[in-house]
């Protein structure tokens, strides 16, 4: 294929979003983990699944980074998850190290590449991937709102018993417990979801969204959340690698916008061939901001705590 997508971290999102990737014909596919035969194993099982599923695209496993020489986009999963009762920011030192480590690897051999960053704490991972990497804000973006998104998304569908395609949402902020999902900003088939539902429920919905990710933890016991986040890992890899332009919630590096500077946070982006293309600065209540704002002032107290404010 044209392009050349290397996903590092061979787990449960990182080879889930290489099968994605592969499937959709976006990219031949890297998959990269330092655990030796896993990467290896599940990149040829899901190579041989390309001629019953009809899909051109190579994907190879390795533990070695030049196999991911002049990538166009790198995915940084690589990391450890939460186990359940843990929050976020537990994984932080943890992961830093290891993102901090890839990130300079890949970048050696990918030097033009731009770089979707998927470990948690997300906005933090971000700044480490920024750091390391040297890249402008442009080419370093993180995954969260997409996926928060489109728990809402889900959640209000259930409620309303309506298609998910019909409803459209926003979910600013951090990926953590203060993300902010915007109602107002939040839609069915061009329907404020305001004049649909009552704010108990909204609250109920929103609540439960802040939580989707513990949710799932809970549940599987082992592990955490991989179809919606490597479906939104893929949505956004395909925005980028096909210069479509969609706007998209994501984590980007703030430079005054929304009053907010030096820090990764939730907002929505244009996504194209040059990463972020414009952050699009909408208007906020005096609550909501607030609610940003507090939203990037525990990511900054996050990035304090590793010793990189
Ligand atoms: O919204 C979001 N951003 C997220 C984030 C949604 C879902 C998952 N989120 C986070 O992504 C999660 O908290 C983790 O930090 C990552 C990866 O989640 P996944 O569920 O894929 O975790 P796994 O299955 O444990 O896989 C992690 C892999 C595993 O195979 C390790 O061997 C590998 O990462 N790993 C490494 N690969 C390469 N190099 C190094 N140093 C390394 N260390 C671990």
């Amino acid at each position: 294929m044209e392009k050349k997508v290397t996903v590092i971290g061979a787990g449960n999102v990182g080879a889930t979003t290489a099968q994605r990737i592969a499937e959709k014909e976006l990219a031949d596919v890297v998959l990269l983990d330092v655990v030796e035969g896993i990467p290896q194993g599940k990149g040829l099982d899901l190579f041989e699944s390309s001629p019953v599923e009809g899909f051109n695209a190579r994907v190879i496993g390795t533990q070695d980074y030049d196999e991911t020489r002049d990538s166009d986009l790198v995915i940084v999963t690589a990391g450890v998850t939460r186990k359940p009762g843990m929050s976020r920011d537990d994984l932080l030192m943890t992961n830093a190290k290891i993102v901090g480590e890839v990130v300079e690897q890949a970048v050696l051999r990918s030097p033009d590449a731009i770089l979707l960053v998927v470990t948690n704490p997300l906005d933090v991972m971000c700044a480490v991937a920024k750091k390391v990497s040297g890249f402008p804000r442009e080419k370093v973006i993180g995954m969260a709102g997409v996926l928060d998104s489109a728990r809402f998304r889900s959640f209000l569908a259930m409620e309303l018993d309506v298609s998910v395609e019909n409803v459209s949402a926003m979910v600013m902020g951090g990926h953590g417990d203060s993300m902010v999902p915007l109602p107002r900003y939040t839609t069915v088939a061009g329907i404020p979801v305001t004049q649909l539902l009552p704010q108990k429920t909204i609250d109920e919905l929103i609540r439960r969204t802040r939580n989707g990710g513990a949710e799932i933890v809970n549940l599987l016991k082992s592990g955490s959340a991989f179809y919606a986040p490597s479906a939104a890992v893929a949505e956004m890899a395909e925005s980028i690698l096909k210069d479509q332009k969609k706007i998209l919630p994501s984590s980007a590096y703030l430079m005054g916008e929304y009053g907010i500077d030096g820090v990764y946070i939730g907002v929505p982006v244009k996504l194209g061939a040059g990463g972020i293309e414009q952050i699009l600065e909408i208007e906020l209540s005096e609550t909501e901001r607030s609610l940003l704002h507090s939203s990037a002032e525990d990511v900054r107290a996050t990035l304090s705590r590793l010793g990189q404010s």
